[in-house]
């Protein structure tokens, strides 16, 4: 499955697109407070989410763990991201917040538990996976939360082809460690990337803001070490990279459609190591505890 999906995401942009020309109610308005909460890559597409929102000068928005969220902080909306909507940490949180806030859930599922739990549903069914690992509900999402932030977008299902037909790393299966790094809302595309690479190959994988990365981590690349950067870094950084030895690897296109292109490094990367990319080892569609 995760590969059609991966393929089907040109399509389901234009549909975001469609979306978000309607306005779906429950999405924040500018000058509200916002906290949005998820778990694995709905966390992920919160950060990314987060940080543009506040780039754009719309109000504060906190990213948090659905699992770490603290119930007495005054929101006035909290945005719960899960494409099944029976995540446990999100129930749970829905389910604590003070009734003054509103909650939004954007869901891939109408009809989930957290449904019930919601004031508004942002329902993105036509995203929805039968794959484990999300690859076109996040970054479907994502294209309706940037447009709604009043982003020209227009180009990006295009942007998405040219990622699914460009070519792959150079000797993409031969790494012991891929390393991916962002700035800003992109490092929420690279904590993507990094754990599509974990659950789908069971490779290691990592990522981290991309200044950060001098700040030890660092140390460990070597000729063996990918390290694919989303967004922009200061040029310098290119450097210090390529001295380790490792293989850089730079965006070609819009980040977001970027990561269609790790998301296919993940799944090719499976399939060479003889796993299947649908149904990640101790991972279930959905985690309840
Ligand atoms: C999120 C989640 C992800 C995990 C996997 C299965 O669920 O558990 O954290 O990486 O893709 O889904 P959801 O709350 O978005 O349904």
């Amino acid at each position: 499955h995760a590969l059609n999906e991966i393929a089907s995401q040109p399509d389901c942009w234009r549909k975001a697109l469609e979306l978000a020309a309607t306005a779906p109610a429950g999405l924040p308005s500018p000058g509200e407070r916002v906290a949005v909460i998820g778990c694995g890559t709905s966390l992920f597409v919160a950060q990314a989410y987060a940080a543009l929102r506040e780039g754009a000068g719309h109000g504060e928005t906190d990213a948090w763990p659905a699992s770490e969220f603290l119930a007495h902080r005054r929101y006035d909306r909290v945005v719960a991201i899960s494409r099944s909507g029976t995540t446990t940490e999100i129930l749970r949180a829905l389910s604590t917040i003070a009734g003054s806030t509103r909650r939004t859930l954007i869901t891939g599922v109408t009809g989930s538990p957290a449904c019930e739990l919601a004031d508004d549903i942002v329902a993105m069914d036509f995203a929805d996976e039968q794959s484990v690992v999300q690859t076109r509900f996040p970054t479907t999402l994502m294209v309706l939360l940037r447009a709604h932030l009043g982003e020209d977008v227009s180009a990006l299902p295009e942007q998405a082809e040219r990622a699914l037909n460009r070519d792959l790393p150079r000797d993409w299966p031969a790494f012991r460690q891929y390393t991916f790094l962002g700035a800003g809302w992109t490092i929420g595309l690279a904590n993507e990337a990094a754990l599509k690479v974990r659950e789908a190959a069971q490779a290691w994988a990592e990522a981290y803001p991309g200044m950060e990365y001098r700040h030890g981590p660092i140390a460990v690349a070597d000729v063996a070490s990918l390290v694919w950067v989303f967004g922009d870094l200061p040029p310098g950084m290119h450097e210090e990279i390529r001295a380790t030895g490792a293989q850089l690897e730079t965006s070609a296109v819009d980040p977001l459609a970027e990561l269609v292109r790790a998301q296919r490094l993940a799944v090719e990367l499976a399939a060479w190591r003889g796993l299947d990319p649908d149904a990640p080892r101790n991972l279930t569609r959905s985690v309840i505890l």
